[in-house]
């Protein structure tokens, strides 16, 4: 019998210190599993300090921090799992490094939290370990503790099998996913992905995944979404529209307002969308409209080098485009570097035309979803890259760019700005269709329904 408690296992906690408090970590992950975890969950995890490791209880969830130390954060977080795992997961959109020292400390870190998690989680209970700096724990929570079951979900993309075998260590990391009774995955594209490498490794059966040791792995695609009921109802609130209003108006009431919301990170492709929105405005393809881009971008992991060169990169277009196309008072690009309380996102995703997406390589990306729901009146335009998670869903509602073609990146910004209104609201409508159909809360009972469920070979065949 698989008892229904819960532990999940994440790089951060669902809290963080303020001052001399534990307060709620905003994000989609924490919403979508407060609910499952009350009164009989626990969450391990690093706790983002370096002062607090003893465990507490926070809203009814046991919280178990696991210490890191600097050398940790070093190796283990900026090396092997930012400048290693994340450029080559991302289709190397930055060259990986590889750096044995590094690999030392993740497989250290990795067992201290499947450590944490076997001596915390009830016999016979499910346990969910999340992304990719955490891949070796389910082997290493199997080996301790053989009597529970193991979800893992990769929230980025899984890279195809030729781009995988560059990384010296991957054998370990698919004997280390293939501890886990499921593997999901955000796309149908990465799980085929990972069974080719498992396959490749030698580690596969007839009709799926069969792991050395002859437990069957189910390996699947859960698409993540966004919590549909929290944004729609800020996008609901008079104040959020009114807040809306007041932020185009400081924009000057622009004709047309583009607009990209990211973490600062060199895989969103935040520089070739700014160049595409410089070359719109060099071959005047808008006539005289007064048209402006608003760029709000989340720092982020500005400890790793290719953080800091990506911002600077950025910060240089917005001054280039200023420079040559903005008037004094009239910039043409806004600029904001930091994070945003989300009811301000509501209102900008709201004062937006057109909302630009253009990863080179993304799990699934919110930022598309959250803006599709905001939207009230229909009327905006998504621009989105095809190689984000969420082009898979929303492929016939949003106009699909190639990051990696300049002058198609413009003609899309053109085209988004000048689509009829009749076009807008249908695709528009569509969209919130599909969000709606599949939310934050799907998503998290979907994969833990398929956790539970015992599955035979018999049914797999
Ligand atoms: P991220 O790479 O962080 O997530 P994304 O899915 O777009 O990317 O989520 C970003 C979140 O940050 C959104 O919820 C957005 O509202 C928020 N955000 C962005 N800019 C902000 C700002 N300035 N202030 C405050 N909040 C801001 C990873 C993967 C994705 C995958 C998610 C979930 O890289 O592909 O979709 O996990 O699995």
């Amino acid at each position: 019998m698989v008892r229904r408690e819960l532990t999940v296992v994440a790089n951060r906690l669902p809290v963080r210190r303020k001052g001399d408090e534990w307060i709620s970590s905003p994000g989609g992950l924490v919403t979508a599993l407060k609910p499952v975890l009350k009164d009989s969950g626990s969450w391990v995890g690093w706790s983002g300090d370096s002062e607090h490791y003893e465990p507490f209880i926070h809203d009814g969830i046991s919280v178990i921090p696991v210490h890191l130390d600097q050398r940790d954060l070093d190796e283990h977080y900026a090396g092997f799992s930012n400048a290693t795992l994340w450029p080559l997961y991302h289709h190397a959109v930055r060259e990986p490094v590889f750096d044995a020292q590094w690999w030392d400390r993740h497989v250290d870190v990795n067992r201290r939290m499947a450590e944490a998690a076997a001596s915390t989680a009830p016999k016979d209970s499910l346990v969910w370990v999340h992304d990719y700096h955490l891949q070796l724990v389910p082997s290493e929570l199997r080996r301790l503790r053989p009597d529970l079951r193991i979800g893992f979900f990769l929230h980025i993309p899984f890279p195809p099998h030729e781009l995988f075998q560059r990384l010296p260590r991957r054998r370990e990391l698919i004997d280390g996913l293939l501890g886990s009774d499921v593997v999901g995955f955000q796309t149908d594209g990465d799980a085929d992905n990972f069974r080719r490498a498992a396959h490749a490794a030698g580690r596969s059966g007839p009709t799926d995944l069969v792991a050395t040791d002859g437990r069957i792995v189910v390996v699947d695609a859960f698409p993540i979404s966004i919590d549909v009921a929290a944004s729609q109802d800020l996008a609901e609130d008079p104040a959020t529209h009114a807040r809306a209003a007041r932020i185009r108006a400081d924009l000057g009431n622009p004709d047309v307002v583009f607009l990209g919301v990211d973490r600062l990170d060199y895989t969103k492709g935040i520089d070739v969308r700014l160049e595409a929105f410089g070359q719109l405005l060099e071959s005047g393809a808008l006539g005289r409209s007064d048209v402006v881009f608003v760029q709000i971008a989340v720092p982020s992991r500005e400890t790793v080098e290719d953080y800091r060169e990506a911002r600077e990169r950025v910060e240089q277009l917005v001054g280039q485009l200023n420079g040559t196309y903005g008037r004094i008072g009239h910039p043409v690009v806004h600029y904001v570097h930091r994070e945003l309380p989300f009811d301000v996102l509501v209102s900008m995703y709201q004062m937006g035309d057109v909302m630009v997406v253009t990863p080179f390589a993304d799990g699934m990306n919110l930022v598309a979803k959250e803006f599709v729901v905001s939207r009230d009146n229909d009327e905006g335009v998504l621009v989105l890259s095809e190689f984000a998670g969420a082009a898979s869903e929303l492929d016939d509602v949003a106009i699909l760019v190639n990051p990696y073609d300049p002058e198609a990146m413009t003609s899309a910004l053109a085209r988004a700005a000048t689509l009829s209104l009749e076009d807008r609201v249908a695709r528009m409508s569509r969209a919130r269709t599909t969000v709606v159909a599949n939310d934050v809360h799907d998503w998290s009972a979907g994969f833990l329904n398929r956790l539970k469920g015992e599955t035979t070979l018999r049914e797999l065949k």
